[in-house]
């Protein structure tokens, strides 16, 4: 018998061999995740809870001559939005901690214009904190939205103001814990209230707030926090505000500016977010901000224009099956609460994902490929349904053009399909189809381009069959593929 030490003394010689035999995995192609945004990729979907004194005075954009104490969340309850958020399937929710109105909802020792001085809860309010610990308690991340402008500063346009706003950026990055993101809106510079002076000031977008200097400091007081902007660095706008990506949508972009020139937040050709730059050299996917309201503030008077479980779960193939990430506003109204309505419709585009994605009807699939990487197992097709992190199917380096069957013991019968590409090694495959057996020959059921972390294609009607072939038809280097699932939407399911 061997001896526990004999076996520990023994093992890096066979480590040593068994590495030897390896295949190498290829080599990345062109731009890959950085760790934030591999994190960042699997948040999936996250809400944005836009909340400020506009709840309060009907608006959309507040001038910032608004009285602070009209700031009466009377029942605001920070664990009841952060469980909501949670059982819509939420995995972080970012807020709008100070809005171009520049009203703060923290305790903040850069302005008056703060929850401090609100008679709510007699000044000693903090929505800011009140909600990065509900968020914690309840296993969600917390992001944070700081308009860059501030139509309530005195000193909004002055050098001065920069200093204020990474100040407020200090703040917000060193008392709340750890941050799961920093959200830069573009909108920004027009006529506002500036400590009364209420006149029209305009920055320029490209040098006024040093962003290479700002977003230094966000790394280095939150190293792990992705940074969002129009361009990036991390996470690129969409391009609009309806929440629809691209098709295809790919992970890399080069942003341009407007005029053709170098581009900042505010300031892009926003024809190209959608889409972003096949081959581009930045990482950075794109994150669909949509309201699940007309209006990003809550409105008494769009409580009957929600966006229905339907519209959601459209959204949902549009943003998130295309690769990127859903950031769904959901406004807290005047009791600081999540209104009935909204909370109706998130419950029903739950049912409909929990319904659709609890079985993944693939993984009881035999795998077999046209290609497999070196002959090596450790490459081969069935990694796509093992469901385990870290492992894909991959074909040699030459072979772009590759296909996968997928054979059942019976028939099965699918109406979404998911895709996924191990991003690591970069966004690869231009082109793919999904095809069916027919008893006679191969059937196109779909096809899509894009896929990188994930695409999905929602068929019109179900499909039946014992053998599902997925051809990958156009790649840029041998594609790598971590995830390949089908499902059945319930059928009682809203279109
Ligand atoms: C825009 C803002 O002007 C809207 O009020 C909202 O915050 C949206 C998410 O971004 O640029």
């Amino acid at each position: 018998m061997i001896s526990r030490r004999t076996f520990l003394a023994a093992a890096p010689a066979a480590v040593a061999a068994s590495a030897a035999r390896k295949v190498l995995p290829p080599e990345p192609y062109g731009a890959v995740p950085s760790g934030p945004q591999m994190a960042w990729h699997h948040m999936i979907f996250t809400a944005f809870l836009h909340f400020t004194v506009n709840t309060f005075t009907d608006k959309e954009w507040g001038y910032g001559d608004e009285d602070p104490n009209i700031f009466q969340p009377a029942k605001f309850d920070a664990d009841a939005i952060a469980l909501a958020l949670k059982s819509a399937g939420a995995r972080g929710f970012i807020l709008t901690c100070k809005h171009h109105d520049g009203f703060c909802l923290w305790p903040t020792k850069t302005t008056d214009h703060s929850v401090r001085s609100s008679s709510w809860k007699g000044g000693q309010g903090d929505v800011v904190g009140d909600l990065a610990d509900a968020a914690r308690r309840a296993g969600l991340q917390f992001g944070i939205y700081l308009s860059p402008w501030d139509r309530n500063s005195p000193h909004y346009g002055t050098a001065r103001y920069i200093d204020i706003y990474r100040q407020q950026l200090t703040e917000l990055l060193t008392q709340y814990g750890p941050i799961c993101e920093v959200w830069h809106d573009g909108a920004n510079g027009g006529d506002g209230y500036y400590g009364g002076a209420r006149e029209k000031r305009v920055i320029d977008k490209r040098t006024y707030y040093d962003w290479p200097k700002t977003w230094e400091l966000v790394r280095a007081l939150q190293p792990l926090a992705v940074i969002f902007s129009d361009v990036g660095p991390d996470v690129r706008w969409v391009g609009n505000e309806r929440g629809i990506a691209g098709d295809p949508c790919w992970a890399a972009y080069d942003p341009v500016g407007a005029d053709g020139g170098p581009a900042a937040p505010g300031d892009v050709r926003e024809r190209e977010s959608p889409t972003g730059t096949r081959h581009g050299s930045h990482w950075m996917p794109a994150e669909c901000d949509v309201s699940i309201r007309p209006g990003w503030f809550w409105h008494e008077n769009e409580n009957a224009r929600v966006k229905t479980p339907a519209q959601l779960i459209d959204l949902f193939y549009k943003s998130v099956g295309r690769g990127a990430n859903l950031l769904l506003n959901v406004p807290p109204n005047r009791d600081g609460r999540l209104q009935h309505e909204d909370l109706v419709s998130l419950r029903g585009f739950r049912s409909y994902t929990d319904g659709t994605f609890r079985e993944d009807l693939a993984v009881k699939a035999k795998v077999t490929a046209s290609n497999i990487r070196g002959k090596d197992m450790t490459y081969g097709p069935a990694n796509m349904v093992a469901r385990k992190p870290g492992i894909a199917w991959a074909t040699d380096d030459e072979v772009h053009v590759a296909d996968a069957v997928f054979e059942f013991r019976g028939a099965i019968t699918f109406n979404v399909i998911a895709v996924y590409e191990d991003i690591r090694y970069g966004q690869r495959v231009d082109a793919f189809v999904v095809e069916r057996w027919n008893g006679g020959g191969w059937e196109q059921v779909a096809s899509g381009t894009s896929i990188g972390p994930r695409r999905f294609l929602r068929l019109d009607k179900p499909v039946t069959s014992t053998r599902v072939r997925l051809r990958v038809t156009q790649a840029s280097a041998s594609p790598v593929l971590s995830q390949f699932s089908l499902f059945a939407e319930p059928p009682d399911a809203v279109r």
